[in-house]
């Protein structure tokens, strides 16, 4: 019986530090953002990552596509090789989209952590010089 309460005890405690320990590993924070501009439009994005801790996830390789999740297939944009910004954790690349409105921004990470994350977001149209917020999609909004 009392084996059993050891054993029950043990288990449990693996269980519980589990979760702890995957996240310490875990799944970076991603914040993006993004701009357009002229024609294509162009959307330039930064995304900046950190790891569970907060820190800034530095050394990582970073690659952006796009895609509309409301045009499956309609789309090939090219995805880019985002490059260090000189801001510890910050990463930028240059997409050329093929139009406005909606787009999942797909951000791919390796080297110190692996991982693929999406943001949607709205790309606005974008008149001369000017630079514009691409803004957060409201859910179900394509
Ligand atoms: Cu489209």
């Amino acid at each position: 019986m009392r084996f059993l309460f050891i054993t029950a005890l043990m288990l449990l405690a693996a269980l519980t530090a589990r979760p702890s320990a995957a996240q310490g590993a875990g799944r970076p924070q991603l914040e993006l953002q993004c701009v357009s501009y002229g024609m294509g439009p162009m959307l330039e994005c930064t995304a900046q990552l950190k790891r569970r801790d907060g820190s800034p996830l530095e050394g990582a390789q970073v690659t952006l596509g796009a895609l509309m999740p409301s045009m499956p297939m309609a789309h090939t944009v090219k995805p880019m090789k985002a490059a260090p910004t000189g801001t510890p954790g910050h990463y930028r690349a240059t997409l050329e989209l093929e139009m406005l409105g909606v787009w999942a921004v797909e951000v791919d990470i390796s080297g110190p952590a692996r991982d693929k994350l999406a943001r949607n977001l709205v790309v606005h149209e974008c008149k001369g010089q000017d630079r514009c917020p691409a803004t957060p999609a409201k859910p179900g909004q394509r």
